[in-house]
């Protein structure tokens, strides 16, 4: 998953890009780049690690303009190296820099195609490069020394016309302004918002999720409808239009699940609103399931789901309780001459209060179970603590399937419920009663508020991909890819939980 931002303003947004990625920062914590423009030039800074370890005083002056966008990079597979930090940049045409999230499904015949079609060389493993390349070509064919605001749409025609899968994009045309759109299911979050300046200006903001903007003092205008491009030229002049030929939206249901910040709101629904529902009807589970429960407490797995946890507890009218508490600031691991590169342990990242464990019936609640190695440790600590019986609740149905659309999900044989019964996950990862949501449960708590959504991206879930191009062949080479990264040393075998994820810069 990854954070993508763009500004339009009347005054330097180096700062405001900056902060906006600081906002965004749960989407990637992998690598993080900004680019500006000023006088037909463009600044760019970009690198491995966190957006506070990636910009210092002395790129943050040189990213001069009052047009720039933004990302911050979460590992997936075939992006580890710097090299592979957004944006990217082609020269030709106008210069044109882009940062996505999501990912494109044909990427390997995009990328056959412009190298043989299109004359384009693409130097990284990324599909976000081999997406900036179709939408460059697509505006050179044009052949204008100066783009319109129609020669940039019918490029976003293009482009959905030629790359399926997930993307929300923001791009930048040196000396004209920036783009934003969707792939035409809307798979992945992108709104944009507006403020005025001192001197009654008006300027934009493009971003993955409205907590970018209200931090930075935009308004939310709306989001980005499924298929549409809106087109924000220098001087502060906005264009949308709808790119798609047959638009519908199907949104990613995990970014209310776990990705996005519950101080968001994404098409039209409430990040908290949802989880604090998603609380409501495992309780309501709970009652169905074992009227005579004899649950003593419950309690959050740090941090997304405690919002759930705490709605939960209100509506089984039990205690809700803290008893783990996250170390906020977990150290990088040093790799010394001879030694590997060892996981972090849950422990060093959680600690029980063992007051709260004792002599209890005590019901844990998380927002999914992936791999289910984490949940398993945490079962076990809070035994260690002194519980009586261990209850789990996944605020998720279980996870079955790969993700191909921008989550940095495992294969399917590393997913702890792929192929296996509720039971057998429950007898793996130790606990005495597992309860997960149920996926008509989870679709109520992220419905009833926008008629738009004609659907949820949920194949994590079900294995129905909302694209219709995947297949077993596909699912295969995503696993061998994922294999071999992590034979290469490329990537932790648990990358996908941010939770033991170890952060390195490059520059050290
Ligand atoms: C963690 C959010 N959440 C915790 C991510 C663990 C699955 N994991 C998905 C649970 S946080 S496991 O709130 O952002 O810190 O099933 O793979 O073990």
């Amino acid at each position: 998953m990854c954070g993508i931002v763009g500004i339009v303003s009347t005054s330097n947004v180096n700062q405001s890009l900056y902060d906006a990625l600081t906002v965004l920062q749960h989407r990637g914590q992998d690598a993080a780049g900004i680019v500006t423009f000023q006088d037909d030039r463009f600044y760019l800074r970009k690198d491995n690690g966190l957006v506070r370890d990636v910009f210092h005083t002395r790129h943050m002056r040189r990213l001069v303009g009052n047009v720039g966008i933004g990302h911050v990079r979460y590992p997936t597979a075939g992006s580890s190296s710097s090299a592979e930090a957004q944006p990217f940049y082609v020269n030709s045409p106008y210069g044109i820099t882009l940062a996505h999230n999501g990912n494109l499904t044909n990427a390997d015949e995009l990328s056959r195609d412009l190298f043989r079609t299109d004359l384009r060389h693409i130097n990284t493993n990324s599909d976000s490069e081999v997406l900036l390349n179709v939408f460059a070509h697509e505006l050179q064919k044009l052949g204008k020394l100066d783009p319109t605001k129609e020669d940039v749409f019918s490029a976003v025609r293009a482009v959905h016309q030629r790359c399926r899968g997930a993307y929300a994009v923001i791009a930048m045309i040196t000396g004209y302004g920036i783009v934003g759109f969707r792939d035409p299911n809307g798979i992945r979050p992108a709104c944009y918002g507006e403020r005025t300046a001192e001197d009654g200006r008006k300027e934009y903001m493009i971003a993955s999720e409205s907590v970018a903007l209200s931090a930075a003092g935009y308004t939310l205008v709306r989001d980005i409808a499924p298929g549409e491009a809106v087109y924000i030229e220098t001087d502060g002049t906005l264009y949308t239009q709808q790119c798609a030929s047959e638009p519908h939206l199907f949104p990613c249901i995990f970014e209310h699940v776990y990705f996005a910040r519950p101080d968001s709101i994404i098409d039209g629904v409430s990040v908290y609103k949802a989880r604090l529902r998603m609380g409501e009807t495992l309780a309501d589970k709970v009652l169905r399931e074992r009227p005579d429960h004899d649950i003593d407490v419950v309690m959050p797995i740090p941090d997304t789901s405690r919002t759930s946890a705490m709605q939960m507890a209100h509506r089984l009218g039990l205690k809700f309780r803290e008893g783990f508490i996250k170390n906020r600031y977990i150290g990088r691991t040093f790799i010394m001459p001879g030694q590997k590169m060892r996981k972090k342990s849950v422990r060093q990242k959680l600690n029980p209060i063992d007051l709260e464990f004792k002599g209890k019936n005590v019901m844990l609640v998380d927002d999914s179970i992936v791999r289910g190695t984490t949940c398993k440790e945490i079962v076990q600590m809070a035994r260690d603590a002194g519980a009586r019986k261990v209850y789990f609740a996944s605020a998720a149905p279980p996870v079955r399937y790969p993700n191909v659309y921008g989550i940095d999900m495992p294969s399917a044989s590393e997913l702890i419920a792929h192929d296996r019964t509720v039971e057998e996950v429950r007898e793996l990862i130790g606990a005495d009663w597992l309860l997960y949501q149920d996926l008509d449960d989870l679709v109520t708590c992220v419905s009833d508020v926008n008629d738009d959504i004609e659907g949820w991206e949920c194949s994590v879930f079900t294995g129905e991909y909302v694209t219709g191009d995947i297949d077993a062949t596909y699912l295969d080479r995503l696993d061998e890819a994922r294999n071999d990264m992590k034979r290469s040393g490329n990537m932790d075998a648990s990358s996908c939980d941010n939770a033991i994820i170890d952060l390195h810069n490059d520059e050290d």
